[in-house]
């Protein structure tokens, strides 16, 4: 079997990943063995001009430094402050500078070059997500010939948002150079389809097969999933004095994201301050508990919905606490993942209400970590991949308030069978489409591709 390597933007090298690919991905690579790089999260003057290996993991790891100025410009700036907004729709909130591209460039060139020495021939080469679009067409410049492919954990921009980028035809030739690009749900690859329409030289030769620049490459659905069994048992697992007590009785509603202007949380928290204002016998009833660690902090749009957020929760809360309640309790740091899943599991209600988002996996790992016989209700916006796949849950329109109290106040009363039925359609759903299912399916599809 071919090695496989897996490049992204960031390794963990410690514990607790919070960010839904490096969970995602370690769980892959822990069943299939192979070699993962990225960057470390370490920033020097002179980093090295070879990768680090890193012991101690069921698979090998390496990473390299980046200059300041790189993170900045690279990573900060055309990753997160360009390409990230236009994928989640927020063009609005892009910053372009030319050095941000230049960085973006020049990194990716450099990764291949720290790459190639440390591959062999069979090599399959899966390299994740939007910080490294152009990182197939260096390697094929160092001579690379090994399958290559990319999956994309975001959404992909439709023809408006595309034309929003400084550079929308070179996105297209960076992805060209792939065998095989994967997107998480349907509406991404209809979205690639329409916004590669408008180059000069683009042709789609059948549903999965395309035509860039004399180029042939494939593009698929594949919908990421969680390690569920493992999750089940660690939700089964929670020890007692992890959960939330402080509570008699009310009931729980649980978000949790990364605290990111894509994640609707101010939405969330208005939906819910119009489920107290009409009906105050829920007063000391039910409680919003949202855990929303840190993110991309030195860059302006976050620290702002940093503000936002922290403004309303204490508006909300001003307004409706009891002495002996508070209706939205705020963690803005990262907690650990088995105190997670119990919190999952004691919650009456799951809130995944992004505005845009490329799956959401919060959303998988809510109904994982239920108990089958006494089950709680999934509230999942429209515009998270996973809508796509999970249908049973409460599909809401974040945009709209009183939409989203209305879905909150039937998830309050849903009646045990109504519970159970869905959980039981969406927890199949869960199991079916692993992690495992998904990272075996991409792997497939891209030996194919090169078939
Ligand atoms: C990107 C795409 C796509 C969160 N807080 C804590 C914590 N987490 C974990 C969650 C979950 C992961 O982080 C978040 O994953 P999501 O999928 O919800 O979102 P992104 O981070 O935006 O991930 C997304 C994903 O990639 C995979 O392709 O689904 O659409 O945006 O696993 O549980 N974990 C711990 N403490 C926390 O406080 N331990």
């Amino acid at each position: 079997m071919a090695r496989l390597v897996a490049v992204s933007n960031r390794i963990p090298l410690g514990d607790n990943p919070s960010g839904g690919l490096v969970v995602a991905l370690e769980d892959a690579l822990r069943t299939s063995g192979g070699l993962w790089v990225g960057f470390s999260g370490e920033t020097v003057e002179e980093p090295s001009d070879d990768l680090a290996f890193h012991e101690g993991a069921a698979f090998g790891r390496a990473s390299f430094d980046l200059t300041p100025e790189d993170h900045e410009t690279y990573y900060l700036g055309y990753s997160n402050s360009v390409l990230w907004p236009v994928c989640h729709s927020r063009a609005d909130l892009m910053r372009i500078v030319p050095e941000y591209l230049d960085g973006y460039r020049r990194v990716n060139e450099r990764i291949a070059r720290l790459l190639v020495p440390h591959l062999k021939p069979d090599d399959r080469i899966w390299v994740q997500d939007y910080q490294l679009f152009p990182l197939a067409q260096e390697l094929r410049k160092l001579g690379v010939t090994a399958p290559i492919g990319h999956f994309l954990h975001i959404p992909f921009p439709g023809p408006t948002d595309c034309a929003t980028l400084p550079n929308p035809d070179e996105l297209f030739t960076w992805l060209s150079h792939y065998d095989l690009v994967g997107f998480q749900a349907q509406r991404d690859l209809d979205n690639f389809a329409a916004s590669a329409r408008s180059l000069s030289d683009f042709a789609q030769l059948s549903e999965d097969r395309f035509r860039i620049a004399g180029r042939d490459m494939r593009a698929g659905v594949f919908p990421i999933g969680i390690d569920a069994e493992a999750f089940i048992a660690e939700a089964e697992g929670a020890r007692e004095e992890d959960r939330m007590r402080s509570l008699t009785g009310a009931q729980i509603m649980i978000g949790v994201d990364r605290l990111d202007y894509s994640k609707g949380i101010p939405q969330r928290f208005r939906a819910f301050q119009a489920l107290l204002d009409g009906d105050p016998s829920l007063t000391e009833q039910v409680m919003l508990l949202q855990i929303a660690p840190p993110t991309r902090e030195s860059v302006d749009a976050y620290q702002q919905i940093r503000e936002e957020t922290e403004h309303l929760a204490g508006r909300i809360n001003g307004q409706f606490a009891t002495v002996n309640w508070t209706p939205i309790r705020f963690i803005h740091r990262p907690i650990p993942r088995h105190e997670l899943a119990g919190l999952y599991r004691q919650a009456r209600i799951g809130l995944v209400t992004p505005l845009a988002d490329g799956m959401n996996l919060v959303a998988k790992e809510y109904v994982a970590a239920q108990d089958p016989a006494d089950p709680g209700v999934l509230i999942l916006s429209r515009f998270a991949g996973a809508a796509e796949q999970m249908p049973e849950a409460l599909t809401v329109n974040p945009h709209d308030t009183a939409d989203m109290a209305q879905a909150m106040r039937q998830a309050i009363d849903m009646p045990l069978e109504e519970r159970r039925d869905r959980h039981a359609a969406l927890l199949r759903c869960v199991l079916d489409h692993d992690v495992g299912w998904w990272s075996a399916a991409y792997l497939e599809a891209l030996a194919q591709a090169r078939a």
